[in-house]
């Protein structure tokens, strides 16, 4: 990497200055009335100003060369907080701490007023995220395309033990980070009819359009060597207001089409894999991809001037089949508007996207009925057809069994016709990839199968990765100054340097120094917990982590029982050198998810009992953290001793906070699933717990008949932490209130924890003896720190970039 190119700094009294400016004109508040808000306003606006300057460099620079640009269009983006982000990218952290100081402003203060931008779910939205900002610290011309909701992920609040919805409100206080751009807005439409005019092309006559505008927000790469465009859509009515029937009295009807569009960015949608077969969430997509769509050609044309060469200049990346319908809408601006044959502008196509699959499970499939599809969109379907002749035509030249030709086709024939989003995306894209290398062996033998056989050279792996700039340099500062320190700071700029912490790996003093920052950082989450949650926690416990969003597949009822397991075995024999532990809970259910709503709930009722029992003591305590967002895990990952990542093997496609928890010295207790898998590859099999059945056993006990209640009363462990819960042990008040769920564990258990439980549980005790020597410990940790720089998202990025992409 290049030689680091610091910005410009002033002195911390000019930059007091700057901001006292900024408070003042800016903000329209005077030092005496600032409230900490107006505060972090003022500080963002004065700092801004230096990052414009980088960005349009950046997209002048782009321009002149003539640069290939990457687009990577995704219905999420799960940015948590900009600030720390952006000034220790621009260098300017400190500068900033101490014109504050000056000024008697705690810089952590404000920065803790920052919302959390929450515009996705999980996984797939953070992943998001750490793309972007690796794509500016590579230097690569990228924008990313996505919906400015006004609501993003709700706010998670615990109501005697259940979860409770309530609306995020991150606008509220205005977005000092975005631009509005009235000037990039384009018509969306919806509805009508798509027939042949008198020439005989295809005219489609929208029922209804709406105004997509674009907001744009800086995404500063390290060192502000460049600085990328995240481009979020608003909608807007094109008649805001009917005056006339306002005028007659008709209050309500005349605002009918600001509702209607503002309805379009109105929520995230929040579920991370159900269906969502409402109508509302086809437009979203549709008004998101329309607008990128319409954008992408209008750059390229005016910058290029023939639409022909799009391919040599554009790669659009589709994360998931959320923007999917952007292949037919290129399809419909290349041959409606820009009047190419249907072939060449299919070639253009295909060229210019690739598809990201982030999971196999199928009820995360996304498909959408034909005539609701037909009605909302139908030059599209009309497009659909088109392509779905063309491939099935291919198809059958090379095998045209019923069974081949159906999995192959764009339309499920199955009861209700559906067009299957995902063979779109797929036929579209000269690239599929997968998230880590499991997850792409199975999309070849499972959803793709057929696909894969009539396009063998389409599908690749890109293993996820990761931020460490965020995820490691600015949530674990003393981790990082103590490598500074040990291999100097050559790391911060070539991250596979960070390895040589290998080297004191068994070094007892550099051991000692690992473990107090570990203590201090577990110090702060015991503080943190003790100022929101009121409990009181250990730092010298083992913290045991398990953060994600709730799922059944992802297992949190497994590490739950495993828990209940314990808590009898402590209570039997509280005299056992048993070694104290915390367990730490955290993660949002789908609002509609019911079992993962009761297992929060459990979790809760366990914790209940546990934390004041006074038999068990400091021995263990369990507590479920409400509102995981990104700046939680902030907090939260750098002070984990133990890494939970148990999903049944096969389902979780990669996981991305299992590299963040292992970068940060977590050591790993999991299945072979996802990037588990990897992980173990790169810090050893010495330096990982990995436990339970592999994904081709899971197939296996499926296929061959999986008898869960015999797999239970041959565990008497099991067995045993069944009844209490099915007794009503947790929940007094309402004893039948895991009846359900117990009975779904003998009866079907379909995500086989009874398979697991008692491996788990051996693991677990594994991990207790570990935990016992210190020493070894800590060298295990350390390996786990050293060895995890493949999972940086900037390699994987730069994978992206030469072999999807072509821009490196
Ligand atoms: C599906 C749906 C269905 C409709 C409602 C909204 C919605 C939102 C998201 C999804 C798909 C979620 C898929 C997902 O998040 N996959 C996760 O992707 C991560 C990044 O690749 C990966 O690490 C996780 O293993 C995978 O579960």
């Amino acid at each position: 990497m290049a030689a680091p190119n610091p910005p410009a700094l002033d002195n911390p009294e000019v930059l007091a200055e700057k901001i006292v400016d900024a408070l003042i004109y800016r903000i329209g508040k005077d030092q005496k009335t600032a409230r900490p808000h107006d505060w972090l306003a003022a500080t963002v606006l004065a700092i801004r100003d230096r990052i414009i300057d980088k960005w349009f460099a950046s997209t002048r620079a782009a321009h002149k060369a003539g640069a290939k640009r990457v687009y990577y269009l995704s219905l999420e983006f799960l940015i948590g907080r900009l600030l720390r982000d952006a000034f220790s990218n621009m260098g300017v952290m400190e500068e900033v701490r101490s014109a504050l100081q000056t000024l008697e402003v705690d810089l952590e203060i404000i920065r803790e007023q920052e919302p959390d931008a929450a515009l996705g779910n999980g996984g797939l939205g953070r992943l998001a995220a750490c793309f972007m900002e690796s794509l500016a610290s590579l230097e690569i011309p990228a924008y990313g395309y996505g919906i400015r909701y006004l609501n993003g992920m709700f706010r998670q609040r615990i109501d005697d033990g259940w979860q409770v919805e309530l609306p995020e409100n991150w606008l509220d206080h205005g977005n000092p980070w975005e631009f509005e751009r009235r000037e990039s807005s384009y018509k969306v439409g919806f509805g009508g009819e798509a027939a042949a005019d008198e020439t005989g092309m295809i005219k489609w006559v929208p029922a209804e359009q709406v105004i997509a505008t674009a907001f744009d927000t800086p995404v500063v790469g390290w060192r502000g060597k460049r600085v990328n465009t995240l481009r979020l859509w608003s909608a807007y009515p094109i008649d805001p207001i009917r005056l006339d029937a306002f005028n007659a009295g008709d209050h309500i009807g005349a605002l009918v089409a600001k509702n209607r569009s503002e309805a379009l960015i109105r929520v995230l949608y929040p579920a991370d894999s159900s269906p969502a077969g409402q109508e509302l969430r086809l437009r979203q997509e549709y008004f998101f991809s329309s607008a990128s769509i319409q954008d992408i050609v209008r750059r390229h044309i005016q910058y290029f001037g023939d639409i022909k060469t799009l391919p040599d200049k554009a790669a659009i990346q589709l994360n998931d089949t959320h923007p999917a319908i952007s292949v037919a809408e290129l399809m419909r601006l290349l041959i409606d508007i820009h009047n190419l044959p249907f072939a060449e502008a299919w070639d253009i196509t295909v060229k210019t996207f690739g598809y990201t699959n982030h999971t196999l499970l199928p009820e995360a499939l996304e498909s959408w009925s034909l005539p609701l599809f037909e009605r909302l969109l139908p030059r599209h379907m009309q497009i659909i057809y088109a392509i779905n002749a063309k491939i099935l035509r291919e198809a059958r030249a090379k095998n045209d069994s019923d069974e081949f030709i159906r999995s192959i086709s764009l339309i499920d024939e199955n009861g209700e016709r559906r067009v299957r989003m995902a063979n779109l995306a797929f036929v579209g894209s000269h690239s599929i990839n997968g998230v880590a290398a499991l997850h792409t062996d199975l999309m070849k033998e499972t959803v793709f199968h057929g696909l894969h056989q009539l396009y063998p050279n389409r599908i690749n792996n890109k293993t996820n990765g990761i931020t460490q700039r965020r995820w490691l340099f600015q949530s674990n500062p003393d981790l990082v100054n103590l490598a500074k320190e040990a291999i100097g700071d050559g790391f911060m700029d070539d991250f596979s340097k960070i390895a040589e912490l290998g080297k004191f790996a068994k070094d007892k003093a550099f051991q000692e120094k690992f473990s107090a920052v570990k203590l201090k950082n577990k110090i702060r989450l015991a503080e943190h917990l003790r100022r929101t949650m009121g409990v009181k926690l250990d730092p010298h416990s083992l913290f045991d982590v398990q953060i994600k969003r709730i799922h059944e597949y992802k297992r949190q009822l497994l590490n739950l029982l495993e828990t209940i397991a314990l808590y009898d075995q402590i209570r039997s024999h509280p005299e056992k050198n048993w070694v104290p532990q915390v367990k730490i809970f955290a993660g949002k259910a789908a609002s509609s998810y019911t079992r993962a709503k009761q297992i929060i709930k459990l979790t809760n009722d366990v914790a209940r009992r546990v934390n004041f029992d006074p038999v068990v003591g400091d021995l263990l305590k369990v507590v479920f953290v409400p509102n995981y967002n990104v700046s939680q895990a902030e907090i939260i990952i750098p002070a984990a001793d133990l890494s939970e990542q148990i999903s049944t093997a096969g389902m979780e496609a990669s996981g991305t906070g299992n590299m963040k928890l292992a970068m940060n010295g977590a050591l790993t207790i999991g299945t072979l699933d996802g990037a588990n898998v990897e992980i173990k590859d790169n810090v050893g099999d010495d330096n990982i717990f990995i436990f339970g059945k592999t994904a081709s056993e899971v197939l296996e006990l499926r296929q061959n008949g999986y008898n869960p209640r015999e797999l239970i009363e041959n565990s008497a462990e099991l067995t045993q932490a069944l009844n209490s819960v099915a007794s009503g042990v947790f929940a007094h008040d309402d004893p039948n209130r895991y009846s359900d769920l117990v009975h779904d564990l003998y009866n079907s258990d379909y995500f086989m924890l009874a398979a697991d439980f008692d491996d788990y549980c051996d693991t677990q005790r594994k991990v207790d003896n570990q935990w016992l020597d210190k020493s070894a410990w800590t060298e295990k940790a350390i390996i786990n720190s050293a060895n995890m720089s493949w999972f940086s998202s900037d390699r994987t990025i730069s994978e992206y970039a030469k072999d999807i992409w072509r821009v490196i």
